[in-house]
């Protein structure tokens, strides 16, 4: 009786709302006390309200309204110092997307209401559609941040939703720290996206990483990166490590045009020094030429690899290799490698475990592979030109794939993991395409232009995702029109998609 009282307490504690209200309250326009007590009385800095904040148990709650934060603002910060930035210490919870009149956290909205924390000390960073936020690398301009938010030694249970993190060489720094992110947009690091060093661990989930140089992802020393619902994209080494036995579990990830500029290590993930990795229900994308390919996933580690109902497609190079001298395991499970520009093999390691597995133009014996020599894309996948990635009601990888390997329960939209037997790749399902037109999407900074070919015939649904996980109704299609023109908002990476209504 005891156990079932408490087990109904837990639960009760859990199904609670956010927070009915926060410790302090931040909005750059208040016009109040800046004493941070009420959205009237805000603290117009967040480095002012983090100043007030308790690290014991407990700790701090604190609402951002949107709008643009630096850190070299507030009381006891120094204008333009590069070393300025925001600290979080243990059992502080942020959140961002506030308009400032909310009275429950369930109402924000990241998206619609921004709230930006950004290393653009000098605000001299060019900004041609006013956005505040990078559209590329080249707009950072200046000395800006080396540290936007800096989590330090031993800090925990630390909680960041909701925000837009972007212009510092690096945006996010944990060391022997750990913290969880979610709904946050990590952009513009000239440096890095995010550093964990000295044993640190980030759980992030439903966001995106963009534009980010040199490294996206830095995974040092011990440290555990653990990603559900991130997105990677237009960043030159989404993830890497190159210090001693880290670890990598990526759940509903994907990866799109992966290298910016060509220089460092041109991978999507590059992992030395005894690290393990774990992928599942993922999608990499194009790889854009390189002079010299290194592989999709470059690993030199003697720790065990698994990689289960992921999705290659579109690079001209091999997709995993392992160039240890006595390579960990690598079991793949459930994959689809295709559209690789007949670059073989795909997979490099001595003993690799491949099942259920389909590989353009390999025909890989036993553990129930498909045949890579007998399919074209368009039998396989919905749309891949348009990065649709569902597959084809004619695909093979249909039901092909093993339940055995599967753990999550859902897969990268967020469907169902397993229908009947599990699929090949990272959707679940097959999606019947044939009565849509093909569309065409021209980016033209602050609009995007769409072209229907040929015009539809019946009424359609424009869906739209920042991040390939979570698709939203966009704009409806009507019957005869070819071309529709809609703005963008900001610079998180968008994808489009036809759907029947
Ligand atoms: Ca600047
Ligand atoms: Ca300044
Ligand atoms: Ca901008
Ligand atoms: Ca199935």
């Amino acid at each position: 009786m005891k156990f079932c009282i408490m087990k109904l307490l837990i639960i009760f504690i859990l199904t609670l709302p956010l927070t009915a209200a926060p410790d302090f309250y931040v909005n750059q326009a208040a016009t109040g006390n800046n004493d941070g007590s009420s959205w009237e009385n805000a603290f117009t800095t967040l480095t002012d309200a983090l100043s007030q904040a308790i690290s014991s148990q407990g700790g701090t709650e604190i609402w951002v309204a949107s709008g643009t934060y630096y850190p070299d603002e507030g009381q006891s910060s120094s204008n333009n110092d590069e070393f300025s930035e925001f600290p979080l210490q243990s059992n502080t919870t942020l959140l961002g997307g506030f308009i400032g009149n909310e009275t429950s956290a369930n109402e924000r909205n990241p998206i619609i209401h921004p709230t930006i924390l950004s290393g653009d000390l000098e605000q001299n960073d060019l900004d041609p559609n006013s956005n505040d936020l990078p559209e590329n690398l080249t707009h950072i301009q200046g000395t800006n941040s080396r540290t936007l938010i800096s989590i330090g030694s031993g800090a925990e249970n630390i909680h960041l939703d909701g925000f837009f993190l972007t212009s510092a060489r690096t945006n996010l720094a944990l060391f022997r720290a750990s913290a969880t992110v979610t709904n946050c947009h990590i952009l513009g690091g000239f440096k890095a996206g995010i550093s964990l060093t000295n044993s640190s661990t980030l759980n992030i989930s439903n966001s995106t990483i963009t534009h980010c140089a040199s490294r996206g992802i830095f995974v040092a020393t011990e440290s555990v990166f653990n990603a559900d619902c991130v997105t990677m994209s237009d960043t030159e080494n989404p993830i890497i490590s190159s210090s001693s036995d880290a670890t990598v579990n990526l759940t509903r990830t994907c990866f799109k045009r992966i290298n910016i500029a060509p220089n460092g290590l041109p991978s999507a993930i590059a992992l030395f020094s005894n690290a393990s990795l774990n992928i599942r229900s993922s999608l990499f994308l194009e790889t854009p030429d390189q002079s010299s390919p290194a592989p999709v996933i470059r690993m030199d580690t003697d720790k065990p690899c698994l990689i289960s109902n992921t999705t290659f497609y579109g690079h001209d190079r091999t997709a995993i290799a392992n160039t240890h001298s006595t390579p960990g395991t690598l079991t793949i499970t459930n994959t689809i490698i295709w559209d690789t520009n007949d670059f073989s093999p795909q997979v490099s390691h001595p003993s690799p475990t491949i099942s259920h597995t389909l590989i353009e133009n390999e025909n890989l014996p036993g553990l129930n592979n498909l045949d890579g020599t007998l399919s074209t894309p368009n039998q396989i996948f919905t749309d891949p030109t348009n990065n649709d990635f569902r597959l084809h009601p004619d695909s093979p990888a249909l039901d092909a794939g093993s339940n055995t390997f599967v753990t999550e329960h859902l897969d990268l939209a967020k469907k169902l993991r397993i229908s009947g037997t599990v699929d090949l790749g990272a959707f679940e399902g097959s999606f019947t395409a044939s009565s849509l037109p093909s569309l065409t999407i021209q980016n033209l900074g602050s609009s995007i232009l769409l072209t229907l070919s040929p015009p539809p015939t019946s009424n359609l649904i424009l869906e739209e995702s920042i991040n390939l996980h979570a698709w939203a109704s966009r704009l409806a299609i009507t019957p005869n029109q070819s071309i529709y023109s809609i703005p963008i908002e900001n610079s998180s990476p968008r994808f489009f998609r036809l759907s029947t209504p």
